[in-house]
């Protein structure tokens, strides 16, 4: 039995992270500013502190006698990166010094691991698929960059100040409880969503960009074995499926489970939307021994189920 900080616990991917670790036993502690999160995404007893990420007081406070930090606190919209520029690298990129800084002092046993959220939004444009952890990075996005320096400031946390640090470039995560009403969420529950209410779909440009969707509960797996066995050299990994899916064909498939009529407009293409992002999942594999192996179809019908 452990015990563990999970900054922005009470998100979508958090709330499945803190699932499966009261499950195996461990004791949680959240930090979370509810700017997206909802308590209710938690079981009741989990202690929240709201709090912001990037005051390292609130930081050091919720870390102090921990045995290790998972940190999933930023805001996760490409969108609001470019709308609300300086506010969301605050969060993003002096969030996560503040979590890596903290771990430093968190124990008196000595520096505990982190193991943070980084995207695939930090190979941006690259047009080399699939998309291996070596690919060039070339982010696009504010979003992007910050979680790239993320990741630079990770290898200095393990480096020079001891701390295990495991990034995961999470690509297209779905499930339930990713918020269905909010225009910074993800395609599926915005689509989800939309069509079990009976409503259109706006779907952005002509619907052949592609993206590899991963299933929630397939990815929190990763996060919890990268703690239980944390590596030097500030690893990152790619979490993905490597198969292709366009958003034209997610529409219809959503349509088909969910028994409804498929309404679907065509808008303008998102600015900077990146066309084709899949990646290669080889590493990741080699390194845990499983595959993100929940059908699209079967993730589809359990977030359909939780709407
Ligand atoms: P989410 O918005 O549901 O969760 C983020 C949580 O962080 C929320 O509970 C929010 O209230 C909290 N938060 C935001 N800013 C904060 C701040 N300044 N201080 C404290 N708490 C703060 O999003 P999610 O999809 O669960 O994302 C979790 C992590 O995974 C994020 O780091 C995100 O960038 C990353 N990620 C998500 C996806 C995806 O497809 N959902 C893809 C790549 C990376
Ligand atoms: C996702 C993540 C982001 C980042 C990135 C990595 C979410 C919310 N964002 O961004 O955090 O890690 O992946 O590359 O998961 N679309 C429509 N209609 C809609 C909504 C979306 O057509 O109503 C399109 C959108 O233009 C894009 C695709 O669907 O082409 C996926 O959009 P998204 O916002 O779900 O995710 P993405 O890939 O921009």
């Amino acid at each position: 039995m452990a015990r563990y900080l999970v900054t922005g616990g009470c998100g979508f991917i958090g709330s499945h992270l803190i699932e499966r670790l009261l499950a195996a036993g461990h004791e949680v502690r959240v930090l979370d500013d509810l700017s997206t999160g909802k308590r209710e995404n938690l079981s009741e007893g989990v202690p929240v502190t709201v709090g912001n990420v990037a005051d390292p007081a609130a930081v050091e406070a919720a870390m102090a006698g921990t045995d290790g930090c998972f940190h999933l606190a930023a805001v996760a919209s490409v969108d609001r990166s470019r709308e609300a520029w300086l506010e969301t690298h605050h969060a993003n990129l002096s969030g996560t010094v503040a979590v890596l800084d903290a771990a430093r002092r968190a124990n008196p046993r000595g520096p505990v691991p982190v193991v943070y959220a980084s995207s695939a939004a930090v190979y941006g444009d690259n047009p080399n698929m699939p998309l291996t952890e070596d690919a060039a990075t070339r982010p696009l996005s504010a979003y992007g960059a910050d979680k790239l320096g993320c990741e630079l400031h990770a290898r200095v946390a393990d480096g020079v100040h001891g701390v295990p640090t495991t990034g995961f470039r999470f690509f297209n995560v779905f499930g339930p409880r990713q918020d269905p009403k909010s225009p910074y969420s993800g395609v599926i529950s915005i689509f989800a969503g939309r069509i079990a209410r009976g409503e259109p779909i706006t779907v952005n440009g002509d619907g052949e960009q592609v993206r590899d969707f991963v299933y929630v509960k397939d990815l929190v797996r990763y996060l919890t074995a990268a703690m239980d066995d944390a590596k030097p050299g500030a690893p990152v990994f790619n979490v993905c499926t490597g198969k292709p899916t366009t958003v034209n064909r997610l529409a219809e498939v959503l349509a088909e489970l969910s028994g409804r009529p498929l309404d679907r407009r065509f808008g303008p293409a998102r600015t900077g939307d990146i066309r084709v992002s899949i990646g290669d999942p080889s590493r990741l594999v080699a390194a845990f021994g499983m595959t993100c192996d929940t059908s699209l179809e079967d993730g589809l019908r359990d977030t359909l189920a939780w709407l």
